[in-house]
């Protein structure tokens, strides 16, 4: 039985083969197992994988340092980090956001792990990591975690009475760190509370108001979420054949269509000639080149 693997399944064998760290190898072989096709044909290919993954497990060197061990290797179409002064209800969102059943509490410091869950957008998943309360007093592993991620969500707690004060300590915190120029979306929290309204009509800083535990607001924060990553996601087709619009590619908005091609096979770079460009739900085709610039739902075909 043929294996019908994805094309998004190569480009992570691509990636796997470029990967130096065990966390790394791992995490792309997890990745490829779970968009791995669940039937009879792909049996041996899982097996294959789920046996490299328990091997690197086994060679994982023991880590000491809090530094490493609160690294979150990143999955999915992109990685946010949620932030924000204790209580705020950053646990909270993030059970809102995905299928999370991070413990919540009126005390401060519930959190004291970075804590992963995945968050569905349509089609794809993305990465969202809970963290405990930011201050000037965070450890290191939280600066290195905020700095390699691919966006913040900064969350406030709307309701409280120093809101303008907490909001200017944690940009001053983000200026400090140097993470002012990180893709940022500061949410207030806790709008269902009356004191919450009342603030936020004050408020001068830019920031979206919601409610993670009535979920207000939490369906247009995914799209906003995807919005923050700029990325676009990209089906490609083989002529004649069905398209695949449960895999994607995932790639930087704008990329250049070739960069595409690269990833998808090597070979396509020196034999590619121009590619159909058709749209969801368009009968329109447009004969597109190399440079083209690619957008969020572009569905390619390559001719070599
Ligand atoms: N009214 C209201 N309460 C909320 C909302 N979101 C969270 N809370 C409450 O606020 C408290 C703190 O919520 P958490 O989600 O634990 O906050 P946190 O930011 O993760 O807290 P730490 O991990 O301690 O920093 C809990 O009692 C929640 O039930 C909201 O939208 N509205
Ligand atoms: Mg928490």
């Amino acid at each position: 039985m043929p294996a019908n693997l994805p094309p998004q399944f190569f480009a992570l064998l691509a990636k796997l083969k470029e990967a130096e760290s065990p966390e790394e190898k791992i995490s792309i072989l997890e990745e490829m197992l779970a968009i791995c096709p669940k039937h009879k044909g792909t049996e041996k290919v899982q097996r294959d994988l789920k046996s490299k993954i328990a091997k690197l497990k086994k060679q994982k060197p023991q880590k000491t340092k809090r530094e490493t061990l609160y690294s979150i290797p990143k999955q999915g179409a992109g990685q946010i980090i949620i932030v924000g002064p204790a209580n705020s209800g950053k646990s909270s969102l993030l059970n809102a956001l995905s299928n999370a059943k991070a413990k919540l509490a009126s005390y401060p410091f519930t959190t004291s792990t970075p804590q992963p869950a995945m968050m569905k957008y349509e089609n794809i998943l993305i990465q969202l990591v809970d963290t405990p309360p930011l201050t000037k007093e965070s450890p290191g592993w939280l600066k290195a975690l905020m700095s390699a991620a691919d966006g913040l969500i900064v969350v406030f707690d709307l309701a409280k009475n120093e809101i303008t004060e907490e909001i200017k300590n944690l940009k001053e915190i983000l200026n400090n760190w140097g993470l002012e120029n990180k893709k940022i979306l500061f949410l207030g929290n806790k709008i269902d509370l009356p004191k919450a309204k009342e603030n936020f009509q004050k408020l001068k800083d830019k920031i979206c108001p919601i409610s993670a535990q009535n979920k207000m607001g939490i369906e247009e924060l995914k799209k906003e979420i995807f919005n923050l990553l700029e990325i676009a996601r990209i089906y490609s087709k083989k002529p004649g054949k069905e398209i695949d619009f449960e895999h994607p590619f995932i790639v930087k908005k704008g990329t250049k269509l070739i960069k595409l091609a690269k990833e998808i096979s090597e070979d396509l770079v020196s034999s590619f000639k121009y590619a159909k460009l058709f749209r969801k739900n368009s009968s329109k085709v447009q004969i597109v080149g190399k440079d083209y610039l690619l957008k969020d739902q572009d569905i390619i075909e390559i001719h070599t």
